[in-house]
């Protein structure tokens, strides 16, 4: 065993173990090494802190000063956040700090916020002058958040607990209590009735660790965990998850392109030390990568395993994600998930979540995922899609509310940085970021380079929160509907995208339209107005997917547009703006009033009204005559303003 004593002798063993150990074809180093000491910091200077919008997406910087403020010259990377269940403005994050970009000395930097993630407080770090890395926070169900800690001079780690929302810390063991290795993560048991509830699990890379073995469990919230002991396959790299019935799930990978899901149904048990009874693999379609051109001295991405409690349809599904090399390719990479329903007996295909085009010279990095408590995934990643050097980079998001099947479009939701700027003597930008997902939405912590530092002359790494959250409902068809006397009723298509659509019928003596807008399923909406153009709402009534809207006093030549407000769908809350042209006479719906809307017309007198020639009915009354052809050539001459 390591002496947990005796500094000097550890390094020596380390440094021994290091050269020696870790099975064939395993990456050859552990992620953290000790490297420089803490390092006299002569002067801070300070700027204001960076609020990064883009489009509704808010990024505000974590790591600042006491007055708020950014400071100039540090990095921060590899946050880790909580987020209070109870009470969704209390967030922490954990990340590695680096006080002066000039020393890849770094301690475990904290920050919390009251107010949901807008203000950040950066009180310090866990202990003062201390070199501690890998960073993992956790939250149990009441919002006691729990902060794993390691100490890398002898990959020992240690479990520190706040009881007031991350604002301060206190250790639950003796320094290094908690044995860890590098790259190590852990969960807790959350749910009341598990036999685990409680529980903490934690694995970490067997090869480069405190003591021997790769996973711990403690009973007692972190005081004390029980002696290591070895996982099949010794994965790393990965994270791991608690099923609502108390089994636990790891999900790691031999640090190339084997991933495995790894089940304890008794590591719940207190009564039996752990047993692993179900080793999966799982195909990701592709390969871990230390070194991405992203991320030079890091991972394009460790491996996520998370596992739904919605109590739902999709309870007890395991997802795991992964940021791979493509099999076969030596540049590029996408984030892949795979799902499993049957408690990770089997997974799915791997399932590429970046939507862009198949181009492997763009990187799709750092990709993570939670599930909310109504089963929602949402997943966050870096993205090089837009940027022409392949390089810079954007967080983008997706939501999937069928269990993974199916993805949202994907959305960026941040500026654009370079991940190549502000490294603290180690050229990386971390090797993760994070994400907790509540019903609504998703509270994301991750590091990005938008402020510049004039003295470096480069932008410099610091750590941003942004709340995600999947858009309004999409409108699936709108329609602007007459009845046509007793010829019937008759609806004129109002494109949701492109070219306006032309309502071309008169709208009686109050000038009225009805307007009616299909959803995907039932919906609820707030209220409906009209947002621009002239003409009001009369009435709205919502019939489960199908939203019907009243409009009187809408005058001729115009586009106007409806919205309704705070449509629901039950996952997703937002405006949904639909628009008609108003153009009476404009019979063959070309945006203007012409001689062929008057030859049209014409051509159908006494015809009777069906769905093909419904629009020469003018007046809508059920025939087309004369009246119809002198309404038309009333309005030659007029078009839809542009
Ligand atoms: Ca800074
Ligand atoms: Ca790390
Ligand atoms: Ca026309
Ligand atoms: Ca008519």
């Amino acid at each position: 065993m390591v002496s947990r004593t005796s500094f000097s002798i550890c390094l020596l063993l380390l440094s021994g173990l290091a050269a020696a150990s870790g099975p064939k074809g395993r990456f050859p180093e552990p992620l953290e090494k000790y490297e420089m000491p803490p390092m006299y910091i002569y002067r801070l200077e300070s700027s204001p802190r960076m609020v990064s919008p883009y489009g509704p997406f808010v990024s505000y910087q974590v790591n600042v000063d006491a007055n708020g403020m950014n400071i100039v010259g540090d990095a921060a990377n590899e946050p880790s956040i909580s987020v209070d269940p109870t009470n969704g403005n209390k967030i922490a994050i954990g990340w590695r700090q680096f006080n002066t970009y000039t020393s890849n000395f770094r301690q475990a930097g904290y920050g919390y916020s009251t107010d949901a993630g807008i203000t950040w407080h950066f009180p310090g770090v866990l202990q003062n002058n201390v070199f501690r890395s890998d960073p993992v926070t956790n939250s149990d169900e009441t919002g006691n958040f729990f902060y794993l800690s390691l100490l890398v001079t002898t990959f020992c780690g240690d479990i520190w607990r706040s009881t007031n929302g991350g604002q301060s810390w206190t250790e639950r063991s003796p320094d290094g209590g908690a044995y860890s290795g590098d790259k190590e993560w852990f969960t807790v048991d959350r749910t009341p009735a598990s036999m685990g509830h409680g529980f903490q699990y934690q694995f970490w890379t067997e090869f480069y660790a405190c003591d021997f073995g790769g996973f711990s469990r403690s009973t007692d919230g972190g005081a004390t965990w029980q002696t290591p002991i070895s996982i099949p396959n010794s994965p790393q790299w990965g994270t791991l998850d608690v099923a609502s019935n108390g089994n636990l799930f790891i999900g790691g990978g031999d640090s190339g392109s084997s991933f495995w899901c790894i089940r304890s149904t008794n590591a719940q048990n207190p009564a039996v030390t752990p047993t692993f009874d179900q080793v999966t693999t799982v195909n990701m379609g592709g390969s871990l990568w230390y070194g991405p051109p992203v991320n030079p001295d890091g991972l394009a991405g460790q491996i996520f395993l998370v596992v739904d409690r919605s109590g739902g349809p999709t309870n007890n599904n395991i997802y795991m994600m992964a940021s791979v090399r493509p099999t076969g390719f030596s540049t590029g990479t996408d984030v892949m998930f795979a799902r499993s329903t049957n408690g990770g007996l089997s997974f799915s295909a791997p399932l590429r979540i970046n939507d862009d085009p198949i181009n492997h010279n763009k990187y799709h990095f750092f990709g993570t995922l939670a599930v909310a408590p109504n089963g929602r995934i949402d997943s966050v990643w870096m993205d090089t899609r837009n940027a022409a050097n392949n390089t810079d980079s954007q967080l983008f998001y997706a939501y999937s509310t069928d269990g993974g099947v199916s993805w949202a479009p994907n959305v960026a939701v941040s500026n654009s940085f370079t991940p190549l700027e502000g490294w603290p003597q180690q050229n990386k930008i971390g090797d993760y970021i994070t994400i907790v997902s509540d019903n609504t939405g998703g509270d994301v912590a991750y590091a990005a380079t938008y402020n510049f530092n004039p003295s470096r002359g480069q932008h410099e790494q610091d750590v941003y929160y942004v709340r995600v959250a999947p858009g309004a409902p999409v409108a699936q068809s709108a329609f602007s509907r007459k009845a046509h006397g007793g010829a019937g009723t008759f609806d004129v298509p109002l494109p949701l995208t492109g070219n306006v659509g032309v309502e071309c019928r008169s709208g009686g003596a109050t000038n009225d339209y009805q307007m009616i807008i299909n959803f995907a399923t039932s919906v609820t909406v707030e209220s409906a107005s009209v947002t621009s153009g002239t003409g009001s709402v009369s009435s709205f009534s919502v019939s489960g997917s199908q939203v019907t809207v009243n409009l009187t006093g809408v005058t001729n030549v115009q586009t106007i547009t409806v919205t309704l407000h705070n449509v629901n769908d039950g996952t997703s809350t937002g405006d949904v703006p639909v628009s008609m042209g108003v153009l009476v006479g404009d019979v063959n719906g070309n945006a203007a009033v012409n001689a062929s809307d008057v030859s049209l017309t014409k051509s159908q007198v006494g015809v009777a009204v069906s769905g093909s020639n419904f629009r020469e009915d003018v007046n809508a009354n059920g025939a087309i005559n004369s009246v119809d052809v002198a309404q038309v050539k009333a309005n030659v001459g007029t078009a839809l303003p542009p």
